[in-house]
Parts: C-alpha cells; sequence; structure tokens
C-alpha cells in the first residue's frame, strides 16, 4: 500500500511520522510525505496516488487539517486517517465523512494492521486503537494495544520520509532525537496525565519507559553518516529521568559520538551531580521548567510537585557550571493574579535566567485544568476557538486578561533587562501599546535565538562572518520583515522562504514540558 503523510511545514521536524514510516516500510508497505506550503502539492499527489492518507493532529491546526482532508477527499480518492493528540481526545472528529478513522493513543502497530486490512480488502473496524464513525450517530472505539514495551525493537525512526520531503529539515545541522516516551508528573496541564490514566489506564512502570544509550547513540551516528548534523536537540521532556541512564550518556557521549546538545530538566529530580554529568557531556544549554513563582498555582494548580528551592537550585548549578539556563513559564493561569505574573518574572530575575520563555496557559482537551477553570467558572467554550499559533493570547477567562497578555510580551525583555520593570508596569492596561509590544517581544525572541546560535557555534569551534551575532540577527529580522511585507503577493519563493524562515524561532521550544 501507499502512504502519504500531509503536514504543515513546522517549526522542526517531526518525529511522529518518521516512526510510523519505520513501521510502515518495515511491513513491505511504502510512504512519502508532503509538507505545505507546496506550489507542486495537488500533482505530488496525483503522481504518488496515495491508497492512504495520514495526518497528526494538535488543537487548534485540527480545524485546518480537516478543511484540507475534505477539499483532498473532493478530489482524489483515498483512505484517511488521523491520529495524534488532538484526536486521541477528541476522537469524535471521526464522524466528518471525510474521516475514515482517528487512532487513539500510540499508533505504530495501528497502521500496519490497517494497511495490511486494506490491502487484503478486508474491514478495519475491529483494529485496535482505531475508532469508526458507526453511521448511527455513536462510534467504534476499540480498545488500545498495550503500550510499546522496548522502545529499541521499534528500530530508528525512518528520517527519510520527512528529509526527502523538505530539505529545510534535512539541510539543517540540528536534529531531534528523542530518548524515551511517558512521563511519570502529573501535571495538570500537560497532555502525559490524560494520555496516561484516561487512554491507557498504565502504571509509571509501564507508561515510562526510555530507550538504551546504545540505540540512541547508534541512531546518532546513523544520521551523522547521512545528513549534516553538528547540534543534537533531545526532545525528551525530562532528559534526567533516571541517573544510571545519565551516567552511561554521559560517559560515553562524548567518546562514542561528541556533538554539543540541548535538553530539558525537571527541578525536582536534579541534583548538582546531573549538571556536572551533562556539562562533561557536552551540554551547552539546559531549560527548567519554572511555570509559575506562585506555590498555589506551581502545586496546587499546575501540580508541579516542585519546591521553589528546588527551582532555584537547579538554576544555580546549571549557571555555576556555565551552561545557558533557559526557563518555561506559563501567564494566565486559572486562580492566579497579575501578582503572581509578576513574582514569575521577579523569580527569573533572581535565577538569572538566559533565555527565559512564556506562553500563555491553555487548557488542552482532557487536561485536568479543564476541570479546574471549569469548577472556576472560566473554562474555554469550544476548542474549535483555541489560537493555532503558539499561545499569544488568553483563551480562558482570566481576570486583568489585557495586562497578563502585555506581560507576556514583556517577558523575555524584563527577565533580561530588570530596570524595565516599572516602565513596564505602568503599560501593561495599555490596548495601544499591545501591537508594539508584540513587536519588541518578536524581535526580542529573535536576539535570544541568535545568542543561542552563538553557543553552537562556539561550541562546534565555528568562527567567521556568519557568526557574528548583529550579522546573524539583522539578517535574520530583514528576511523575516521582507517576507512579511511582500508575502500578502504570495508566490512560490516567498513561501518557500517563509517556510524557512520559521526554523530555529521561539516556539521550536517555548512550549515544551
Ligand atoms: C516536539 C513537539 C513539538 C514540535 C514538533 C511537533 C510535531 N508535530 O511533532 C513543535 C515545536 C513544532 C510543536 C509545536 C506544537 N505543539 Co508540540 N509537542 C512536541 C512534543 C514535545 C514531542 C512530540 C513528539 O515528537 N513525540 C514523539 C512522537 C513519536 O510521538 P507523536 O508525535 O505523539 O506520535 C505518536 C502518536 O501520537 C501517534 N500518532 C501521531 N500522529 C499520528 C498519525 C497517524 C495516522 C497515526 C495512526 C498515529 C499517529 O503515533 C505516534 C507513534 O506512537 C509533544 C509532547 C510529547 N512528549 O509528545 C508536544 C505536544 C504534542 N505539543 C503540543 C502542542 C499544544 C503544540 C502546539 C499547538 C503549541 C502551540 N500552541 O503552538 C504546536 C502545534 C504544532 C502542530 N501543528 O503540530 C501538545 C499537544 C496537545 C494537543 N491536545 O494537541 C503536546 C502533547 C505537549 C503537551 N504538553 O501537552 N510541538
Ligand atoms: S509538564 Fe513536563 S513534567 Fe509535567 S507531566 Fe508534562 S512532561 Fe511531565
Amino acid at each position: 500500500m501507499r502512504v502519504l503523510h500531509i503536514s504543515r511545514t513546522l517549526p522542526q521536524e517531526m518525529l511522529g511520522p518518521m516512526v510510523l514510516s519505520r513501521a510502515v516500510k518495515d511491513a513491505g508497505h511504502e510512504m512519502k510525505a508532503v509538507f505545505l506550503p507546496d506550489p507542486r502539492w495537488l500533482s505530488k499527489i496525483r503522481e504518488y496516488a496515495p491508497d492512504v492518507v495520514t495526518w497528526s493532529v494538535m488543537t487548534g491546526s485540527h480545524q485546518a487539517i480537516f478543511d484540507v482532508n475534505r477539499f483532498l477527499k473532493s478530489k482524489f480518492d483515498f483512505f484517511s486517517i488521523m491520529g495524534g493528540p488532538h484526536v486521541t481526545f477528541v476522537p469524535d472528529c471521526v464522524r466528518q465523512p471525510e474521516i475514515d478513522a482517528v487512532c487513539i493513543g500510540e499508533g505504530e502497530g495501528a497502521i500496519v494492521d490497517l494497511l495490511n486490512t486494506l490491502e487484503a480488502g478486508e474491514d478495519p473496524r475491529g483494529i485496535a486503537n482505531l475508532c469508526f464513525d458507526d453511521g448511527e450517530g455513536g462510534l467504534i472505539r476499540n480498545p488500545v494495544r498495550p503500550l510499546v514495551q522496548d522502545l529499541d525493537a521499534l528500530g530508528f525512526p525512518d528520517r527519510s520520509v520527512v528529509y526527502d520531503a523538505q530539505s529545510l529539515y534535512r539541510n539543517s545541522p540540528r536534529k531531534v532525537v528523542v530518548t524515551q516516551r511517558g512521563c511519570p508528573m502529573q501535571c495538570s496541564f500537560c497532555f502525559h496525565n490524560a494520555w496516561k490514566n484516561k487512554i491507557y489506564g498504565a502504571r509509571n512502570s509501564q507508561y515510562v519507559r526510555k530507550r538504551s544509550v546504545g540505540h540512541v547513540i547508534a541512531e546518532v551516528q546513523d544520521i551523522r553518516s547521512k545528513y549534516p548534523l553538528s547540534f543534537v536537540h533531545f526532545l525528551d521532556d525530562i532528559f534526567n529521568l533516571r541517573e544510571s541512564w545519565l551516567e552511561e550518556f554521559a560517559e560515553r557521549w562524548p567518546r562514542e559520538v561528541g556533538l554539543p546538545f540541548d535538553a530539558i530538566l525537571m527541578a525536582n529530580m536534579t541534583r548538582e551531580r546531573h549538571i556536572e554529568l551533562l556539562k562533561d557531556a557536552g551540554c551547552v544549554y539546559a531549560r527548567v521548567a519554572f511555570e509559575s513563582a506562585s506555590d498555589y498555582i506551581r502545586n496546587t494548580i499546575y501540580k508541579k510537585n516542585t519546591e521553589r528551592r528546588q527551582l532555584t537550585d537547579a538554576a544555580g548549578w546549571i549557571k555555576k557550571h556555565g551552561i545557558r539556563l533557559g526557563s518555561l513559564n506559563m501567564l494566565g493561569a486559572p486562580g492566579g493574579t497579575l501578582q503572581d505574573d509578576l513574582d514569575t518574572v521577579r523569580l527569573n530575575i533572581e535565577c538569572k535566567v538566559d533565555h527565559p520563555l512564556c506562553s500563555i496557559v491553555q487548557p488542552y482537551p482532557e487536561c485536568e485544568l479543564n476541570e479546574i477553570t471549569a469548577n472556576l467558572g472560566i473554562a474555554v467554550a469550544e476548542y474549535d476557538a483555541f489560537p493555532s499559533q503558539f499561545n499569544r493570547e488568553t483563551t480562558i477567562g482570566v481576570e486583568d486578561r489585557r495586562a497578563i497578555e502585555n506581560l507576556h510580551k514583556w517577558f523575555p525583555i524584563l527577565v533580561r533587562h530588570p530596570k524595565l520593570l516599572p516602565l513596564a508596569e505602568r503599560t501593561l492596561h495599555s490596548r495601544i501599546l499591545a501591537k508594539p509590544l508584540l513587536l519588541a517581544y518578536m524581535l526580542f525572541s529573535e536576539w535570544l535565538v541568535t545568542e543561542q546560535n552563538g553557543i553552537y557555534h562556539r561550541a562546534q569551534g565555528r568562527k567567521g562572518l556568519r557568526t557574528w551575532a548583529l550579522l546573524d540577527f539583522t539578517t535574520r529580522v530583514l528576511e523575516k520583515g521582507f517576507v512579511r511585507a511582500v508575502s500578502k503577493i504570495g508566490g512560490t519563493v516567498v513561501s518557500r522562504m517563509a517556510a524557512r524562515l520559521q526554523m530555529g524561532d521561539e516556539r521550536v521550544v517555548a512550549h515544551m514540558d
């Protein structure tokens, strides 16, 4: 069977279609991908004539995907299947006649069973993990198969499916790698809690899985033998999850790979020893999720189970060992106040965060935060109203909405330039300043990315004109400004450039954890 994965060009390559493609190809089928915008997308689809079209769906971009799928269904004949977090939690969308099936939870086994069944001309409606419209106003929702326990047995993700279709990802010297699945924490705003408990009813011992260090290293060596690679971005939600794993990784990585990398750490698991190991292994940038300075918001609302002291300790050790410190923060919490959010700015200032990343909280489907916002009477009415852009506006009915949205734009600037705090406080309620602040936020975020690029260059020992910070910053800002100005006219070249320029923007890492 011929499978085609269709996706928007996102700020970084996606592993979902790569792992699906590994399973699809190992089972003897074919898989390709198309990334939008692509002026030749329709002719590519016509030439390839896929039997099955796959989509990965996140809340916020779901409507656009449903629309494109509907359009394609009116032109071509294929079986359409969607997977990923949005449809896992909102499978009802399969009632739309153009969506033939949705996959709940992990998809490797389900997609292979589907292809084999369709090829044999049999009825796929009994396949585990898949959900169908029953034609009578209800759903056929099959049970999920057990979680994949041995991640090494899945093989390496098939990168060619993505890199052959989108050269921006292939040519980038920075590649994403994941070493685990699952998370033991219970954070109310994160999909893990709902995925583990509501979808799988799993214990942490089944849910939290790690690849062997040898398998990860072999994958990175394999990538390096085929594609440009000088920096590894580990996607793991908690890189310091298991100390014995970290010890082995830190011992082998510098000898067997020797590339600089970045990672996310969980403050309540972090010891200074972890930072020493990471530093020795080549970590140049580590992010810690602060979320909120308020103990009530962080632990009662967000359920991070993390003391303020654990945040400041982890941050202090990262700085002490000369690693760039990033923080992840969320403003506009249900039950929180503007003062709580200003305290979060102050906590970041106290910790001297180099790369402060901030979003405005969104209660995604089936996450516990929805129940919390519903109990407070400020829940999101419709997921369809979710912004598809990175969280820059509030979707829940919090007080001081305007001020929180303005503070979000000020956030990275204030953390790096605390003297501006009194000025910022005077502007928070201003409506006229909203747009200029957004512009300042975007420019400053570009500057943070420039600083980050500088670290990557230094870690590689690179020198020369293209490593000059001011030049890097100016070139990217001018290019983006130019693309914005002329993109209204449309055109192939501009679309391509716009897609390229998304690479490395602040959203790449901003929402994670
Ligand atoms: C890396 C990452 C990104 C990257 C890459 C996104 C991507 N599409 O891969 C970037 C930075 C671009 C990104 C952006 C966003 N992200 Co993000 N991201 C992640 C992260 C950390 C890892 C994803 C990953 O690679 N997992 C590993 C792969 C192997 O798993 P997977 O993609 O889930 O695929 C498996 C299954 O879901 C399923 N599957 C997936 N697709 C399909 C398709 C078919 C046909 C089938 C059968 C099965 C199937 O099978 C796969 C293998 O088992 C996750 C959190 C996490 N730990 O998973 C958040 C996460 C997916 N992101 C999330 C969000 C909210 C976003 C944004 C909306 C943020 C924003 N507001 O801008 C955007 C949306 C972008 C988009 N349109 O896809 C949420 C999604 C919640 C939801 N209800 O939708 C998550 C779960 C984070 C969270 N804490 O809740 N993200
Ligand atoms: S927010 Fe981070 S620590 Fe919390 S459950 Fe999600 S991945 Fe785990």
